[in-house]
């Protein structure tokens, strides 16, 4: 497609979107331009292609169609069909996947889902036997009761969130922490990484139905073979959230051991972090739970966004191309240069590097919580996320560190240079921030007071950067 195409497309959408209401078309317009003039690193976003995000503005949006592909609660769903049929064909060929589920609306939706499909699967009750019958209708009461004592008795082992594990994988707030009983495993307190040998013994003690493998904030690579070992050694059923890695994996930069998706008996993900599709959820799944993944709407999610279903065919498309593997080579190369950069600066990194997209900056050495740091960043224009380190002394919501990602300015085009540019931006803004006072006069941890000029020295040295790569390089609204 060429660049005017894409111009005029998107500035004749504008002016329709604007005779309606303008201040969304303006919104729409300062979000392209402040997402131009920002270095995003948030490790959870990318940029989606013309072709993904056009996708998604179309008529698909307007039409119903729970159930499945030939299984439709509503008429008329045939041009659905093939959306979905697509989608998931793609989706079983770009991972190697026996069965794919791709209507989850989020990871969350995806991950309730795999939930939904092992309960299912492996909980003896006589509702299932009734519902696989499709007598639902004669279940009696002390079925109902059955069958909530027994799904509601079932136990999780999931990497704890302050290690770099997701609220979805058993933190106890979280839905996930409450339809099951759980327990949670975290990294060894020296290195920062995984020790396979401690969830082993704690699967042993633990016995879950279901043990958790992948992250949301771990800097390193899992080897889930090591994983299936452990869950097969105690009958439990392994579920791999590959959300952040799906790109990585996508584009062979993950094989053998690492790629999860031969491993474990149900693979989830989103589609719009490094594997940068549109924003949505997918499961993968071996085919003991394809039947009950295939419930998933109505049973867990509400109707299909057949829109989005259609980007993410789009999406896979483009991944499964040479293109794209040079790509996600690109995001690991850059993360460690990233990580170099910072450590070269003196800076702490959690386990000490990266091996997949992203870094986890401890900030406490700067005398700064991860709220701070993150606020003082992006007066500089630079966009993170605050996270937790392991055993954080600020919780959750001030946490100690900042999550750093490369996939996006990766799409970019930024290389080694720009990342160890980046590190020392950053670097600088937070060597130049002091923590904050509350009103009493006591220390903050929200507060902060970033020195006179950082932020413009920072923005003009960043601003070189992203104009010599800029996003949708020839999208020119008028
Ligand atoms: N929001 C995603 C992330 O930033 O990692 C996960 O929920």
């Amino acid at each position: 497609m060429t660049d005017s195409l894409i111009s005029s497309a998107y500035s004749q959408a504008l002016e329709v979107i604007a005779s309606v209401e303008p201040r969304i078309a303006e919104a729409t317009r300062q979000e392209l331009a402040d997402q131009r003039a920002s270095l995003k690193l948030i490790a959870s976003e990318n940029y989606a292609s013309p072709a993904v995000l056009m996708t998604m503005g179309t008529w698909f949006s307007d039409k119903y169609a729970e159930g499945t592909v030939g299984h439709r609660f509503y008429a008329g769903c045939q041009n659905v069909d093939t959306v979905e049929s697509l989608a998931a064909e793609h989706a079983r060929e770009l991972f190697g996947a026996p069965y794919a589920y791709v209507q989850p609306h989020s990871g969350i939706d995806a991950n309730l889902v795999a939930f939904w499909s092992i309960l299912a699967n492996k909980v003896e009750s006589p509702y299932l036997q009734k519902m696989q019958a499709k007598n639902v209708n004669e279940l009696s009461e002390a079925d109902w009761e059955t069958l909530r004592h027994e799904f509601g008795n079932q136990r999780l082992l999931g990497m704890s969130l302050d290690a770099g594990g997701h609220l979805t994988h058993g933190f106890r707030p979280n839905i996930s922490g409450k339809m099951f009983h759980q327990q949670q495993y975290g990294t060894d307190p020296e290195t920062g990484l995984l020790d396979y040998d401690a969830v082993a013994a704690k699967a042993r003690e633990f016995k879950p139905l279901v043990l958790v493998a992948g992250y949301s904030a771990y800097p390193r690579r899992v080897n889930f073979a090591k994983m299936r070992e452990i869950a097969d050694e105690v009958g439990a059923v392994l579920m791999v959230d590959m959300a952040h890695f799906a790109g990585l994996v996508a584009g062979k930069v993950f094989t053998g051991e690492e790629n999860p998706v031969p491993y474990a008996h149900i693979t989830t993900t989103t589609t719009h972090k490094s594997l940068r599709g549109p924003r949505g959820g997918m499961v993968l799944a071996q085919e003991e739970f394809a039947a009950d993944v295939d419930r998933g709407c109505p049973m867990v999610l509400g109707g299909p966004l057949s829109h989005v279903m259609a980007a993410k065919a789009v999406a896979f498309a483009e991944a499964r191309t040479t293109e794209f593997q040079d790509y996600a080579q690109r995001i690991a190369d850059n993360a460690k240069s990233l990580a170099d950069g910072f450590l070269t600066r003196g800076a702490n990194l959690v386990t000490g590097g990266t091996d997949n997209h992203l870094v986890l900056l401890d900030v406490s050495s700067f005398g700064l919580t991860g709220r701070q740091a993150e606020s003082a960043l992006l007066d500089a224009g630079v966009v993170t996320n605050r996270n937790s380190v392991p055993s954080d002394p600020n919780g959750a919501w001030y946490t100690s560190g900042v999550r750093l990602g490369t996939p996006a300015l990766t799409t970019r085009g930024f290389g080694h240079d720009e990342f160890d540019t980046v590190a020392e931006l950053i670097v600088d803004v937070l060597s130049n921030t002091e923590a904050g006072t509350t009103k009493a006069g006591g220390p903050s941890k929200a507060s902060y007071v970033l020195g006179d000029g950082v932020a413009d020295r920072v923005t003009k040295r960043s601003a070189e950067m992203l104009d010599k790569h800029p996003l949708y390089p020839g999208l020119v609204l008028s």
